[in-house]
């Protein structure tokens, strides 16, 4: 355990790029979170959730606001970013819903730049601001991915 706990750190953290792809794809199924996701039980999604959610959350204050939103959607592109030439083509997305990169490539020229997907994650982080503070608790953050996932249909 106590070795265990020295490898990993006092708080375990996923991957940057799980980090992203998960938060994304709850916070607004935009960019990194195309990544296709394996099907899981709903208890594993949650937990995956509640990891990337943490994740993000920088100061630990259990709400994302927009630069920790920000932030995280910056390390996630970059992740995804493999050529490093700022933008995310379909292959460097891999697997993901072709529908969802439509919505989110604005411009319609076929690859996501970093203002493309953070407009298509502010608007989501907006919607899910049911209280209007300008911050997304773990609930509100699950309620409208909830959400997008049903108009997505
Ligand atoms: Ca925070
Ligand atoms: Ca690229
Ligand atoms: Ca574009």
């Amino acid at each position: 355990m106590g070795i265990l706990r020295a490898a990993t750190g006092r708080r375990r953290r996923p991957t940057a790029m799980l980090a992203g792809a998960a938060l994304g794809a709850a916070l607004s199924a935009a960019a990194s979170p195309l990544r296709a996701q394996a099907p899981a039980a709903a208890g594993d999604a949650y937990a995956r959730e509640r990891l990337a959610f943490e994740a993000a959350d920088s100061d630990g204050d259990g709400l994302i606001d927009e630069a920790e939103l920000t932030r995280d959607a910056a390390v996630g592109f970059s992740t995804l970013d493999v050529d490093r030439d700022r933008r995310l083509t379909r292959a460097e997305l891999g697997e993901h819903d072709p529908k969802l990169f439509d919505r989110v490539d604005a411009d319609r020229d076929g690859v996501l730049t970093f203002p493309e997907v953070m407009r298509h994650k502010l608007a989501g982080f907006q919607a899910a601001d049911a209280d209007r503070d300008g911050a997304l608790g773990f609930e509100e953050m699950l309620a409208g991915a909830r959400r997008e996932l049903e108009e997505a249909k």
